[in-house]
Parts: structure tokens; sequence; C-alpha cells
């Protein structure tokens, strides 16, 4: 009971947690850069706290992440070592579009990708490509309002005509937005919106994500067109969310956060609005901002499969107090049968098989778990090595998890990226020290340290389960 000949193995990053070189080459300014780390950082990524440019006093960690930049050659080289057939990365639209509305392309930023794309194939790594994880030019922010202006779905169509043009027959996965449904709980960050004195968040979340989904459809269009062979995803945060007991109250509450993190998908596959949506809009007094033919685009421009990340999940009560986990993008309240990670994730490899299947079973469309794996505190012995047993742990447990789901209930399931191969910047905190990588890059939450790559106990071990297939995770 194996996975299939054609499963695609390999790591997944993002160029805002990776590349650095902010500044270099043309490259624009991006909400992610001016995202600092820190306690604050929370503040800044969901819009309550507008900045737009970097200020004294805080460290914005993204501004060098680990140099991918300039390391690429080698990190590649390291993947394929391991065995790699698929690397997840994205593109920072700020190489490609400086400013974001300019109508010709920035050529060394288009060049920088070619290259990068190019040495993936030279070791027969599929590469799997993000076109937005989280970014959005700083110029669109402060010119336009990000994503809740409609504009932004036309300076997204620029974009991925460029990229579907220039790396035609080079890449043929896509995914449109990373978990898309992060928007709702970090603005800046998944829309680049800062709220205004005043505004009505509901009205501009949700109006920002009726033009996320508008500008995926024509993404699927435009890819399809440009190349029959592209294969154009969505991306959610997953994680079947538990009640806390089989109180019908609770199990009602536990469908509802379920929806929450369905809905946009359940648009990207289906084509339409659900009616519990609709619905909800309706009391919401949201009218959703329909225009020309929205309707025909989404309704057309289906993807043509699922991916998501997959780190843990969450159990909500109607009863609890709220257990708000500052360093989650999500909240919920405790579960009692499930040991958390150091930032209080909570590790439960089952949930995963619950989550491929729910999935599957909702949609019908082929998935890919495109993130998952554990952020801890490496520690660097006397003699250079790490001996990171508790990542193969989680990892195993979780490919098991993910073996039986394909194996025992028939998912169909593409591929498997775990996040971060390579240690990188955090989204939720900024810190380099939660690590997740088979790769240790010595940098610490500062920003100091010699960049330097070595390989951790981890990378031998998953360089035999891609080896096997998945079938040695011992
Ligand atoms: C996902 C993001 C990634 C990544 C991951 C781990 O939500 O898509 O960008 O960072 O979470 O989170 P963190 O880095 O906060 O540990």
């Amino acid at each position: 009971m194996s996975f299939p000949a054609n499963f695609l193995w390999g790591g997944a990053t993002a160029a805002n947690q990776c590349e650095g070189a902010y500044d270099l080459d043309g490259r624009g300014l991006a909400n992610v850069d001016v995202i600092p780390n820190g306690p604050f950082r929370r503040f800044v990524t969901s819009g309550e706290r507008p900045m737009l440019d970097f200020e004294d006093g805080y460290f914005y960690p993204a501004r060098q992440g680990i140099d991918m930049y300039h390391h690429f050659k080698e990190d590649i080289r390291l993947f394929a070592e391991m065995g790699f057939s698929v690397y997840r990365l994205s593109i920072a639209w700020t190489r490609i579009y400086p400013k974001g509305d300019e109508t010709e392309p920035n050529r060394k930023g288009i060049e920088f990708y070619r290259e990068l794309f190019e040495e993936c194939r030279k070791y027969n790594i599929e590469p799997l490509v993000t076109i937005t994880h989280f970014d959005c030019p700083i110029h669109l922010i402060k010119e336009y309002g990000g994503w809740r202006s409609r504009r932004m779905i036309d300076f997204y169509k620029r974009l991925v005509t460029t990229l579907f043009t220039e790396f035609k027959g080079l890449v043929h996965y896509w995914l449109t937005f990373n978990e898309i449904n992060v928007l709702y709980h970090l603005p800046f960050m998944g829309a680049g919106i800062c709220f205004y004195e005043g505004e009505d968040r509901y009205q501009v979340t949700n109006t920002a994500a009726h033009h996320e989904l508008v500008a995926s459809a024509w993404a699927v269009k435009i890819g399809h067109e440009i190349d029959p062979d592209n294969k154009i995803g969505c991306m959610m945060a997953a994680g079947t969310v538990y009640p806390a007991t089989c109180r019908p109250e609770d199990m009602l509450k536990a469908q509802a956060e379920n929806r929450s993190n369905y809905r946009l998908i359940d648009v990207q596959v289906f084509g339409q609005y659900p009616s519990y949506m609709c619905k909800e809009y309706e009391r919401g007094g949201f009218t959703i901002p329909f225009a020309e033919d929205d309707r025909e685009i989404l309704r057309q421009n289906t993807v043509d499969f699922v991916s998501f990340s997959y780190y843990s999940n969450r159990t909500v009560s109607t009863e609890d107090k709220p257990d708000p986990n500052k360093n989650s993008f999500f909240s919920g309240t405790k579960n009692p049968y499930l040991k958390a990670s150091d930032w209080g994730w909570v590790v439960d490899p089952l949930g995963l098989r619950l989550t491929l299947n729910d999935l599957y079973d909702r949609y019908r469309v082929p998935l890919f778990v495109v993130e998952n794996g554990l952020g801890a505190y490496d520690k660097v012995e006397e003699n250079g090595e790490i001996i990171d047993d508790y990542r193969i742990d989680y990892l195993r447990d979780h490919i098991k998890a993910m073996r039986d789901a394909v194996t025992l209930d028939g998912v169909e399931l593409w591929g498997y990226t775990t996040w971060g191969p390579i240690d990188l910047v955090s989204a939720s905190t900024g810190e380099m020290s939660k690590r997740y990588g088979f790769i240790y890059v010595d940098l610490d939450d500062s920003g100091c340290g010699t960049m330097k790559r070595s390989r951790k106990k981890s990378f031998y071990w998953y360089k035999k389960v891609i080896a096997s297939n998945g079938d040695d995770l011992e």
C-alpha cells in the first residue's frame, strides 16, 4: 500500500521569507518588506497599525530573508540531493512589476526567476509556483488601497499574463493565492489592506475577497489559454475544526468555522458562491460587488486542483472562553487530547487524514499538500550536528496519516511539499529561531549570522523517504 509512482515529493518556500535582496535589480517595495518581527508584528499583519514604510526602532526580517536571492543555486542543489521532484516557491510581485501598475515588466526580475526555474529543471525538479504568497506592492496599497480596489484585478491579470507567457514550458503547476482564507484574519498580509478610521471591516474584507476570487478565476482562464498543460490550483490554510464536545451547539459552531475556511475555496472549485455565504452576506448587509462578466468568469474558470497547508487544527466551543493563541493566525479552545509545539500549535497527524478526506469528499478534485512541518528550536552540537528527531517524528506521523488517506480512503493526492525545507523567516512571528528546515541556516532573530547552510539529521531521513516513495519512514 504505497503512494502512486508519480507522487511528487519536495518542499515549499515563499519569496518574502527567504529571498531577501529587497531592493536589488529594480525590485519595488512590498507589504511583506515592511512587516517587523516581534510582538508588534501582528498589529501590522492584521492591518490595525498601518506601516507602509520602514520605521526606526524595528527589525524587518524580509529585507535579507536567508539571502536565497544569492544562494538559490546552492539551495536547489541541496534539494536535489534530497531527491526532490517538486519545489514550491513564490514569485515576488515587485520583482516583476516593482510598483504593480506599470505596463512593462522588469526584465531583471523575469531573468532571476528564469534562471531559478532552469536550475530546478537541471535536476528534474518541477517548480510549483505560488503567484502571490502574501505579497502586494506598496504602491498599489498607497495608490489604490490594496485588494479593496477592483483595479487590482487588472494589475494581477497583467502579472499572470507575463508569468504564464515568460515561463511557458518551464512551469506547469501554479497556485493563484497562498492561503486565500487568511485574508479574513490578516488583511494586510493577505490583501494589502490597512483599515481607515471608522471603516466597516466586514465590507472591506469581503470586497477584497471577491476581487481576489475574480482575479484567481482570470488567472485560471489566462493560464489555460496560454498553455493548456498548465495546472492551476487554489490554496487554503486548512485543518478540520473540531467541536469541543458533542453538544449540538458545539457541532454547529465547528461546522460554521469549517465553512469559514472553505467558503472561498467553494467559489474557486464550484464557480459560484455557496448559499450559506449568500445568506450570511444578506444578514450582514453586504452586496457582492459583481461587475460585468464576473459571474461567468467565476463559473467557467474553476481550479484544476486544491492545495492546502496543514500544521495543526483547532477546537471550538460555545461554552468555554476562547483561548486565543497569540502565535497562531487562528484562535480556538484547548484540546485535551493533543500536545502542542513550542509555539502552541497543536500536533495532530490524524487531523491531516481527516482534512484530506473532508476536502476530497467536498471537492472531488485532486489535492496537493503544499505545506506541513514542525517549527521548532534547533540546537547545534559542538561537532556541528543538528539532531532534530522531533521534526522527523512529526513528519513521519503526518506522512503515515497522508498515506492512509491515499491508500485506505482513496484520496487523489498529487504530492507533498514540506514547509520550509530550509530554515526561513517565520510568517507569524518574523523569527528565524522557529525553524522548519532539513537544512540549517546560520542566522538569528536579529539578522546576525554567516548564512552558512548545513544538513540536519532530518535531511538524510527525508532523502530516504523520497527514495523509497514514502515506504521507508524509519
Ligand atoms: C503558513 C504560510 C507560510 C508559513 C507557514 C508557517 O500559514 O503560508 O508562509 O510561514 O504558515 O508559519 P510560521 O512561519 O508562522 O511558523
